[in-house]
């Protein structure tokens, strides 16, 4: 029919207004067929599961979505105070499984997924993991998240799209070997990119500056090369409650002009090259847990982040308020995950004083009073310091408003301690040198109204220790706010058998307020409970070593104690002192002290830094070791060692139901929270751990006797370490001594003479940081312990079911209640769901 308008004034649009979606089988049945046939146009002849994922994935995203739009609309309505998360990492894994949970249509999508002939488990498995981050601190950001949706805060994350997450960990020899993670390959259903939502990010240039008509010195950033921040937003469900809200990655392209100037000079081919170098900066994770390694594309990455993230922000803002920002502060908050996007503090006061033409005082005002400071390490050489002149070439702006901060703040400590000129070289954001540096975190402290560890010890030690200086002038600014984990992913999605006997006897509150576990106390001493708990365990190890079978051909025996390590490999976590360990049992066995024996199956696996010479050599160890146990014939199942290659989120959710014991055993003073402890407690695990982090936490909630505590305190440590004796400790220590004699005869590396050299120097240094002979003997002791109370299976079912039970302050509900509490100070906002 030929299109005829006979309508004189344009009508209101209602292409919004939809009818809602349907949640029962039914409707998952006919979204998943229209999807699968008329989307991606398939039929029964396709035989990979992907293309059930994509259409399963892609009628929950319709889903989500319109959830997702009320929740915007809502927060715009009600104008109310937002939060930004800004970090470098979002360890999100996969989101399939989350989805279906948080939505609470789990069961009618498997059953949808059974009636079309699909094993929801095979769809959920093809799920690539979204991996864009390092471990502890990107996983954390991505549970904090989870949170958020829950409690209904406005809280947005800002993070990056890499083409490439960490890389996947193949084991070749034994050795690790790293292949590229080229997750986006099939396309993620779950994003949308928003290019409306574009913003421009300048570098390099120079500065210039003149006098306003006001008398004010104004400066403008010029004859700069220019790239685009596009960005893709990922909706994060709140638990079965309506709200959704946004995780925004942005994602670098290279702008028009900037291709286009070198056409014009016939530079076509350089041209596509520049279009490269732009998209260049968000390819790749930097894959380092705990090493700045001071490279110029990622201080590019950090400044993408942050100016991106406060252009979206404030563009938004103008947009609502015009350039009025005497509410600014009062309605935003910005948490800075480490000092990663730190740089955001001097590019706000770029974007206030240059682009919105506040004055000093008023843009330091506002800032101060929106950043807050998240500290997740206090190892030295993972404080980020970047040279001044790198800095100067690639944002001579930026670098200009650093110096202009630091003597603003170098004015105000004289003032505080007049004549105190050590304190001021001590305390300035500029560290002098034969090259001078920016300190990251100095500038993150100066510039936030907020400073905080993420365990009790580790906030202490960053107010004693490395911010020393900065608590005496500023005591109220510093805080603690101890981590946690989901229990929707951790305990509900990757343990549903313990879940639903929690559930069956103590109500499904625990879902959204984890303290009421504690109701599950009195069950520790009922029988039938208990032998339910022990069944489920037993399963779940079961489900474990099926799940390993296809990598390894390891005979793992189910009664043996399960005894896990897994996390990033590095010597302060001392997965070394887990292979003494091991090799000393392996030495019991050879020599036939084996009476009154408990099986024990070791799992380590953990990803090194590509660079990172010993925690490679510590993999290589453990892989060597575990060769030679595993194929000895007098072993037998007495003793497993296995590594588990490519330890990730989706592994972890494998793992974890399965563990009896969970090896949390960094020198202490080192770690500053651990958050694998927190997932093996909940789902009833015993932990062997130092004083360390939140181990601390852990064992004052479940109890002394509940916990195996091994090692030197902190103090100790530092005590210790100026009178270190480690040759005097082995010689004196016979276990150990013939620990040391295996390893150095080149037992564990017969064909590869020299090759565990520098471990065993490591071991013997009087300078060894990890003190990892220090504690051998207590470590040794705590392990006889475990078996003791292993081999009295009613006392372990008792312990397991109490550490459960003691979990609740570790669920990222409390800490983000305490966040919003004492920082963001944002009130929920309800989303009406109907
Ligand atoms: C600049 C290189 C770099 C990259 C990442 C330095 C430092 C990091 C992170 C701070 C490393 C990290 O993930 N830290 C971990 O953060 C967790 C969440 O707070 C804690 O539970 C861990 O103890 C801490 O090691």
């Amino acid at each position: 029919m030929p299109y005829k308008s006979f309508k004189t004034s344009k009508p209101k649009s209602t292409i919004t207004i939809l009818p809602k979606l349907g949640l029962e089988e039914r409707d998952f049945v006919a979204d998943f067929k229209r999807y699968y046939s008329h989307r991606l146009g398939r039929d029964e002849n396709c035989t990979s599961p992907h293309y059930a994922y994509e259409a399963l994935s892609m009628a929950i995203s319709d889903r989500l979505i319109e959830r997702w739009k009320k929740t915007y609309n809502t927060y715009k309505e009600t104008d109310c105070k937002r939060a930004y998360y800004l970090s470098m990492e979002f360890l999100m894994g996969r989101t399939l499984s989350n989805a279906m949970l948080n939505l609470g249509i789990t069961e009618a999508v498997e059953q949808a997924m059974y009636d079309l002939g699909l094993e929801i488990e095979e769809l959920i498995e093809s799920e690539p993991d979204a991996g864009l981050g390092n471990g502890g601190l990107g996983r954390l950001a991505a549970c904090f998240i989870d949170s958020c949706a829950t409690l209904q805060l406005p809280v947005t994350g800002y993070g990056l799209r890499y083409e490439y997450g960490m890389f996947s960990q193949d084991i070749v020899n034994g050795e690790q070997v790293e292949k590229p993670d080229h997750w986006l390959r099939n396309g993620n259903v779950w994003e949308i990119e928003r290019p409306e939502y574009t913003h421009r990010i300048k570098f390099c240039g120079r500065t210039k500056s003149h006098i306003d008509e006001f008398g004010n010195k104004r400066t403008s950033w010029v004859e700069t090369q220019d790239i685009l921040a596009v960005p893709y937003d990922t909706p994060i469900p709140g638990y079965k409650n309506g709200t959704v809200n946004t995780l925004r990655l942005w994602k670098a392209t290279a702008t028009e002009e900037f291709n286009l100037q070198e056409f014009n000079a016939g530079d076509y081919a350089e041209s596509v090259a520049a279009k490269n170098t732009a998209e260049n900066i968000t390819m790749v994770l930097y894959p380092n847990d705990a090493n700045e390694n001071g490279k110029a594309l990622r201080l590019r990455q950090q400044y993408l982040l942050a100016s991106a993230s406060l252009q979206d922000v404030i563009g938004s803002w103008v947009g609502r308020h015009g350039n009025d920002f005497t509410e600014f502060a009062a309605k935003n908050a910005f948490q800075l995950n480490d000092t990663h996007p730190s740089i955001a503090v001097a590019e706000l006061m770029r974007l206030l004083l240059d682009v919105h033409g506040l004055v000093w005082n008023d843009a330091w005002a506002i800032t101060r009073n929106t950043m807050a400071y998240t500290n997740h390490t206090l190892l030295p050489e993972a404080l980020e310091r970047w040279s001044v002149n790198l800095f100067k070439q690639l944002l001579p702006r930026l670098m200009e408003i650093i110096f202009d901060i630091n003597a603003h703040f170098m004015a105000e400590v004289s003032a505080h301690w007049p004549g105190d000129t050590d304190r001021l070289g001590r305390m300035s954001i500029i560290e002098e040198g034969h090259e001078q540096h920016v300190r990251m975190a100095y500038l993150a402290i100066v510039g936030s109204f907020s400073v905080n560890g993420v365990a009790a010890l580790h906030s202490k030690l960053l107010q004693q220790g490395l911010f020393r200086d900065f608590y005496e002038f500023w005591p109220g600014k510093f805080n603690n706010k101890t981590n946690g984990v989901t229990p929707r992913r951790w305990l509900a999605a990757c343990n549903p058998e313990l879940a639903g006997l929690i559930t069956e006897n103590i109500g499904n509150g625990w879902l959204t307020d984890l303290s009421l576990l504690n109701k599950l106390k009195p069950y520790a001493k009922d029988e039938a409970f208990c032998q339910k708990w022990h069944d489920i365990k037993q399963n779940a190890k079961q489900k474990l070593i099926d799940y390993k079978k296809l990598e390894h051909d390891v005979d793992f025996n189910v009664e043996a104690i399960f005894d896990v390590q897994v996390k990033r490999v590095h010597e302060y976590k001392r997965q070394l002192l887990n292979v003494l360990h091991v090799i000393h049992l392996y030495d019991r066995i050879k020599r036939g002290d084996t009476a009154n024996w408990t099986d024990r199956c070791v799992l380590i696996g953990g990803k090194a830094a590509p660079g990172y010479y010993m925690a490679k050599k510590i993999i290589k160890l453990i892989n060597n070791v575990s060769h030679v146990i595993n194929s000895d014939p007098d072993v037998g199942k007495k003793l497993k060692l296995v590594f588990l290659p490519n330890y990730r989120v989706s592994a972890m959710e494998k793992i974890c139901p399965g563990a009896d014991l969970s090896e949390q055993i960094s020198t202490a003073g080192k770690e500053a929270s651990g958050t694998g402890n927190m997932k093996f407690m909940m789902n009833g695990a015993m932990t062997i751990g130092t004083l360390d982090g939140a181990n601390i936490e852990i064992r004052e909630e479940v109890g002394d006797e509940n916990f195996f505590l091994f090692g030197l305190t902190e103090g100790q440590v530092g005590e210790m370490s100026h009178h270190y004796d480690p040759n005097g400790i082995i010689d004196q220590d016979e276990d150990l001594q013939r620990v040391m004699r295996l390893l150095e005869c080149g037992h564990f590396n017969q064909f590869e003479p020299g090759l565990f050299d520098d471990i065993m120097a490591s071991i013997r240094s009087p300078q060894d940081p990890w003190m990892t002979a220090a504690d051998f003997r207590s470590f040794i002791d705590a392990q006889k312990r475990v078996e003791a109370v292993y081999q009295d299976r009613k006392l372990w079912t008792k312990m397991s079911i109490l550490n459960c039970a003691a979990s609740g302050k570790f669920s990222t509900d409390r800490t983000i209640t305490d966040y919003n509490n004492e920082i963001w100070k944002l009130t929920p906002v309800t989303i009406d769901d109907k």
